[in-house]
């Protein structure tokens, strides 16, 4: 059931959708943190599932460390990783079975399996539907003893840059509600509890540096919002603070502080994205900020819990739109929302408007058993929720409209289902939205006021009762700059005049992101230069540039490519933009599009509404008929499928290119990967308490009980020579790998 407008449930998610992220045309992955949830894998309860978009019907994968608060980013592979998390605990939440030495956290618990998630790195190959989840390929790699972050990192930022590395921002080391102590007197590090550095993956030399930003901002910086800018600088803003950050130099540039105090970071969580990068706004990135909390700063308290009622403290209508890359760069005050909203989430549609969903009317994000003001946990109303009065209407921000009127909920239906902390929000390839998660609860519980959530929700925008757009021809990757490409939209992909629907017709691309805590990390879109020739059989051809040159704009990696026609998308089709590879990618001139040539008279064939349930039924394959999922990087095959000579010599040059820089970096990279193991090389923060450098790492000895309860045999410990870090330190899937050779002479190592 696919109403315009309208919510439909669909299905159960088996875990609570804390994180999400859609890995292929058909697969969406699920993670929550460790908790009891019903549904086990391997013995204990069951953190993590996938999602098929045919059947809306989920299985369980098994992960073995605390995904709880992670950051996640895709790679130019189409592969997505997560960072960080909780150390392992146990039911109600209690510190696991198996302590950390010194007493501080627990690296396994017994109940729940769990192992300590606070420096781990989880890689996913996405694979096809009816693959094996819980095999070692498509399963999550998740093992700290081979591959960990440098520091520990729980709510941190993660951004992409245009080689495909992922930034790693700040974040507490163990846990609390915001980031310091009470009065705060040690803004870097809080005694231990804060990590006010960054690194990168794969990892560069050197200890991780401290960002100042995230000293200057101490408390309100966990999550900080992130966008990378044309310059290859970053956008970052937590608390009430502003930066452009040079993060290879470690320099920052003030911009202006965020008008009205709202905070925007968790937990006020604001709603934030980057607006449609255009031809007609030339790329130029502008930032929208809307609703938060403006709390008095000393009401946030600390670590421990709010200093006040926060359920009763209405959030922020605020919005506010910034364009860092202007001469004077400044904030302007935007539309305000209907309603308040704090944990409200911005999914940009294909059509380049802005969905607003989630969240609730007053409060903030996180949880506790207290605050300054309510101690006795039984007096608490909405149980361990911050937040109160869920919004369940959505909105729709038009940010071409002229101010004033670029909000509509028009024709929008409510949920039933309060989404609270915790919950999840994601562009789906159909151009539906999926929802999912809440649980503002330490543990599961089904009968709180908020309770722990497995429902999903699909909501179907308007542009649903329209007539969707056909595509034939799209190649499934885009490079920078270069020839043209055409893509084919038959006759019965719309009605009236050809010349009309072909002169409105925009082809955008949108990449969903990694979604969690109302917050899409990576989600970006970018509408692509298009001319066209209308064919005398009522058909027309796009002719469509590549990406601008530049990778800043639009980070390498997956996304979707959307036709859109009088308002109405087409099936997305799953495309990875760039060489596949991190590192420099292949950059060319644009050529020139030819004219765009009409003919009089001719219509289209399409019968509107006759298409309007096409639902997820469609998104199992792609509009194309191209191959829907990439398992691996496939070079190879992802060459052969570019539509045009021109179009593939191209690609093919800027692959020859990407391949002789990459072997040229091996010696050194090999090097500094040597030179500093990405485990065990100690804390990198100063004063931090946390002794996890202190486990003895790399020997399996310690950890024999959980590989057996968690089921694992030497078979599986073995397959997973098959994940391989390669010359730059990303792991990969190497179906081509033989696992009794690994080794010096494949050119690849076991990653330590
Ligand atoms: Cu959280």
């Amino acid at each position: 059931m696919s109403t315009p407008g309208q919510f439909a449930l669909a299905g159960n998610t088996l875990i609570s959708t804390m994180m999400m992220l859609v890995g292929s045309s058909s697969l969406v992955y699920m993670l929550d943190k460790a908790e009891g949830n019903a549904a086990q894998v391997n013995g204990h309860p069951a953190w993590g599932s996938v999602y098929d978009l045919t059947t809306n019907k989920a299985q369980v994968m098994d992960v073995r460390t605390n995904v709880f608060c992670a950051s996640g980013m895709h790679l130019p592979n189409g592969s997505f990783v997560t960072f960080g998390g909780n150390g392992a605990i146990g039911p109600g939440g209690a510190m696991g079975s198996r302590l950390n030495p010194g007493g501080w956290s627990a690296s396994w618990d017994v109940d729940y399996g769990d192992f300590d998630g606070t420096k781990a790195i989880r890689i996913l190959n996405i694979c096809d539907k009816t693959d094996n989840f819980l095999s070692t390929k498509c399963g999550w790699f998740d093992e700290p003893e081979l591959l960990s972050m440098k520091s520990q990192r729980w709510y941190s930022a993660a951004e992409a840059t245009g080689t495909g590395e992922i930034v790693l921002i700040g974040g507490f080391t163990s846990g609390g509600y915001i980031n310091r102590n009470w009065p705060n007197v040690d803004p870097a590090y809080e005694g231990g509890a804060a990590n006010p550095t960054f690194e990168f993956y794969p990892p560069r030399s050197g200890d991780p540096p401290v960002m100042q930003f995230m000293v200057s901002t101490s408390g309100l910086n966990a999550y900080a919002h992130t966008f990378l800018m044309p310059d290859g600088r970053m956008f970052v803003q937590a608390n009430l603070s502003t930066v452009l950050w040079d993060f290879n130099a470690n320099v920052e540039t003030p911009l202006p502080p965020m008008p009205n105090g709202v905070v925007r970071v968790y937990p006020a969580s604001g709603a934030v994205a980057m607006l449609p990068l255009t031809p007609e706004n030339n790329w130029t990135p502008t930032i929208l900020f809307c609703g938060g909390s403006d709390m008095p700063d000393e009401a946030w308290g600390n670590y421990s819990f709010p200093a006040i009622n926060t359920w009763d403290y209405p959030a922020s209508k605020d919005c506010q739109r910034i364009s860092p890359t202007d001469p004077s760069p400044a904030y302007t005050t935007d539309d305000a929302m209907a309603d308040g909203r704090t944990m409200g989430q911005f999914i940009i549609l294909p059509t380049g408007k802005l969905l607003l969903l989630n969240g609730g009317a007053n409060g903030t994000a996180g949880f506790s058993q207290a605050t300054g003001q309510t101690s006795d946990f039984s007096q608490m109303p909405f149980a361990e929720s911050l937040a109160s009065g869920p919004v369940f209407t959505p909105s729709l921000y038009d940010p071409e409209a002229p101010p004033g009127k670029r909000w509509s909920s028009a024709g929008l239906g409510a949920s039933t289902i309060p989404r609270l902390y915790h919950s999840t929000a994601i562009l789906l390839p159909d151009a539906s939205v999926l929802v999912a998660g809440s649980n503002p609860n330490i543990d599961v519980n089904l009968t709180a006021p908020f309770p722990t959530n497995y429902q999903a929700e699909i909501f179907y925008p308007p542009y649903f009762s329209g007539l969707r757009p056909k595509t034939e021809g799209v190649p499934s990757q885009l490079g920078y700059g270069g020839s043209p490409f055409d893509v084919l939209v038959p006759s019965s992909s719309y009605a009236g005049s050809a010349n009309t629907a072909a002169s409105g017709t925009q082809v955008t691309i949108v990449r969903p992101g990694f979604t969690t805590h109302a917050m899409n990390m990576g989600q970006r879109f970018l509408r692509l230069n298009s001319t066209y020739t209308v064919h005398s059989n009522g058909s027309f051809t796009l002719h469509v540039s590549q990406v601008p040159p530049n990778p800043n704009l639009f980070q390498p990696g997956p996304a979707f490519l959307y036709v859109v026609i009088g308002g109405t998308p087409s099936i997305g089709s799953y495309v990875i933009v760039g060489n596949g590879g991190i590192g420099a990618q292949n950059v060319a001139d644009v050529q020139a599009l030819p004219a765009s040539v009409g003919l009089d008279g001719i219509a289209g064939k399409g019968e509107s509404g006759s298409e309007t349930s096409s639902s997820n039924s469609a998104s199992g394959t792609d509009s194309g008929g191209n191959p829907t999922s990439t398992s691996g990087l496939g070079t190879g095959a992802i060459v052969g499928l570019v539509v045009g000579p021109a179009a593939l010599l191209a690609v093919v040059a800027g692959i020859a290119v990407a391949v002789l820089r990459r072997r040229r970096r091996q010696a050194r990279v090999a090097v500094l990967v040597n030179q500093y193991p990405m485990i065990g090389g100690g804390m990198g923060v100063g004063g931090a308490a946390h002794p996890y450098a202190n486990v003895p790492l790399g020997s399996h000895a310690d950890l024999s009980t959980p590989y057996e309860r968690s089921g694992r045999t030497d078979s599986f410990v073995n397959g997973h020579d098959r994940w391989q870090e390669d010359d730059l330190g990303v792991a990969r899937w190497r179906d081509d790998a033989p696992v009794a050779s690994v080794g010096a002479d494949t050119g690849y190592r076991r990653m330590r």
